[in-house]
């Protein structure tokens, strides 16, 4: 559907963004799904103020760190994450010299497709993950979702998965590989169980973590083991509720 809104509307952007993934669940890129998962984001970016809460740039510097120690980083890409940012996606890729791989909850091979061509039309050179070329699986998964690619990552070490669910990221966990993802929702499952969790929405997320890796990139490997060590998922994820809970409380206090 061809609907107008006008620049000047207060919600422009988020009406844009939200018509442009109907728009790619028509092809095939989104799942039907992921317009529901992209609505719990927005009720949770509401209540961040919509911009970047100060525990989540502790996080991306975490995650900068995390990602550049590692030896074989791998980033992957669901329909959310391709619909919203593929260009980012595909200049973090470069920045980093971390392979792109397809890998779904909603698996079908014209989804893996769809997606895959996206990166390409953004400039990817290869995607992983796509038909036979998922040909490994994480053990603790039972269904379709957890097949993956051994040159992606079925060999890393440390995996970015923003927008993931519980079950893969507590897969990829307990196969000795670190998680990095970006949750709205800092009391999700994936929150709670990653490596290293980024509140904050995806779009703002992609190119501040290319910013910090640009930034820490001449950093030896005692660098980026302090800040890792300093680092902990838990106190952060606390800050971000404490963040939430100050926010709505000064709401709650504004018609008095
Ligand atoms: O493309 P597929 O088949 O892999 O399916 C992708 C979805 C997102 C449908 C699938 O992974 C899924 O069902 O995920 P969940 O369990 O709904 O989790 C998605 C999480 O992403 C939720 O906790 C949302 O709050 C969060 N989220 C949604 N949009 C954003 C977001 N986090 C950051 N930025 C966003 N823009």
């Amino acid at each position: 559907m061809d609907i107008h809104v006008p620049k000047d509307h207060p919600r422009y952007q988020s009406i844009t963004i939200r018509e442009s993934l109907v728009e790619a669940v028509e092809r095939k890129i989104v799942a039907p799904a992921g317009l529901i998962a992209h609505g719990r984001g927005e009720a949770f970016d509401y209540l961040c103020g919509e911009q970047t809460p100060p525990p989540a740039l502790d996080a991306v510097k975490a995650a900068a760190a995390c990602l550049l120690h590692a030896g074989h980083p791998v980033i992957s890409v669901n329909g959310n994450f391709a619909a919203l940012c593929a260009e980012d996606i595909v200049k973090l890729s470069r920045t980093l010299g971390a392979p792109l791989e397809v890998n779904l909850f909603y698996r079908t091979l014209e989804r893996e497709q769809a997606i895959e061509q996206v990166l390409l039309d953004a400039g990817a050179d290869e995607v992983y993950g796509v038909g036979d070329a998922a040909s490994e699986t994480v053990p603790e998964i039972g269904s379709e979702r957890r097949r993956i690619d051994p040159r992606g990552i079925g060999s890393a070490d440390v995996v970015f998965v923003p927008l993931e669910d519980g079950d893969r990221t507590e897969g990829l966990i307990a196969m000795g590989k670190k998680v990095v993802t970006v949750d709205l929702n800092p009391l999700s499952r994936t929150a709670r169980k990653a490596t290293i969790t980024i509140v904050d929405n995806i779009i703002r997320v992609v190119p501040l973590l290319i910013g910090e890796i640009e930034s820490l990139r001449g950093s030896g490997s005692h660098d980026l083991e302090k800040i890792l060590n300093t680092f902990d998922n838990r106190d952060n994820l606390k800050s971000m509720l404490e963040f939430i809970s100050r926010r709505l409380n000064a709401f709650s206090f504004e018609g008095e």
